[in-house]
């Protein structure tokens, strides 16, 4: 990539996108074509079309999806198979036909099979059936990652794909009900300290195990990769180590200074017993993570205190 290069960034206001674009800026590119969903309807296939044909971007940042945590992606199926199917679609597509020279496409550690071998490896993939709650999100994102490899074998289209473990970061989502779990418990624990609250309430039994990335080391890692790899398939982002759900809340209610208790609402779904990612491929690059789990977590909610200690949207 050179600095004058014309990146588009779709999504570059959401927790990746936007973290995609404090890294390329803090490396000195200046030169960015984006658009807001509400200037651009990424869903819409002669927007996007017209969008390319005027801009013709040199590379394209796939940031750009439906996303949400466990009870958003089992309420919203209908909206997370279609809306990901259409934007992916339809940027992959006009990408190719507006000659990119390169795009990446961003996944999900959802797209592997629920019961595969930990930690998972890429070979993984359709090697068994999916975890019911995100089914439609991990089918979209699966055929995100055979439409680069289709375009790259059939057009010699340069689409990589890349599966990021689950993260968190600055502009992640904190209301309740779509939110991931991190973001979630920060508010939880956030609310019940100030409020004197007695205990905070965690879905489901706590025994999930989960890998957490900064966003801003996804970033960094996108940002590599659009440089040094070009190749079929994808590849697993994530810092290799994980934790169970009760640990991360132990983790979360320190950093935030709570003294209450935790009890569980085993109604609500745990999800994937495990998702642990294998990075050996992507440490075999040269890549590593810089930041740890609770170094970030700190830096969060730090940032989110100063920044608008009344408000979480
Ligand atoms: O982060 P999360 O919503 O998504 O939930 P997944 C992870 C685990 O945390 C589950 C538990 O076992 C939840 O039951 N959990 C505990 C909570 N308390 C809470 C809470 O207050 N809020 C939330 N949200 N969870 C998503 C997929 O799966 O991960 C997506 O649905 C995507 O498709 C994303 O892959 C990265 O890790 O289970």
């Amino acid at each position: 990539m050179q600095l004058e290069d014309k990146i588009y960034i779709a999504g570059h206001r959401g927790m990746v996108g936007s973290a995609i674009l404090r890294k390329l800026q803090a490396e000195g590119f200046t030169n960015f074509a984006l658009r807001t969903s509400a200037e651009l309807d990424l869903r819409r296939q002669t927007e996007v079309e017209e969008f390319f044909r005027r801009e013709q971007p040199d590379y394209v940042f796939l940031s750009a999806a439906k996303v949400g945590g466990i009870l958003a992606n089992n309420t919203w199926r209908a909206e997370f198979l279609y809306d990901n199917l259409q934007i992916q679609n339809n940027v992959i597509h006009s990408a190719w036909q507006y000659g990119a020279k390169k795009l990446l496409f961003l996944g999900s550690s959802c797209i592997y099979p629920k019961l595969a071998p930990q930690p998972l490896k890429e070979e993984s993939l359709l090697t068994g059936l999916l975890e019911p709650t995100n089914e439609p999100y991990a089918i979209a994102k699966i055929a995100g990652i055979k439409m680069c490899d289709a375009y790259r074998s059939q057009y010699g289209f340069s689409a990589i794909s890349v599966m990021p473990t689950n993260l968190y970061g600055p502009n992640d989502n904190y209301d309740l009900q779509s939110s991931h779990v991190l973001p979630a418990l920060i508010r939880k624990f956030h609310e019940a300290k100030r409020s004197g609250a007695p205990n905070v309430t965690m879905w489901g039994t706590g025994s999930p195990l989960r890998e957490f990335l900064h966003v801003d080391d996804l970033a960094d890692a996108c940002y590599f990769l659009m440089q040094h790899w070009d190749e079929p398939g994808f590849l697993n982002v994530g810092t290799g180590t994980d934790l169970s759900i009760k640990d991360l809340a132990l983790m979360i209610r320190d950093v935030v200074g709570y003294t209450g208790d935790i009890i569980h609402d085993t109604t609500k779904p745990d999800g994937t017993p495990r998702k642990l990612m294998d990075v050996s491929r992507l440490h075999s690059l040269g890549w590593h993570h810089s930041i740890e789990l609770e170094e970030g977590i700190r830096s969060v909610y730090e940032t989110l205190v100063d920044t608008r200690p009344y408000s979480w949207v």
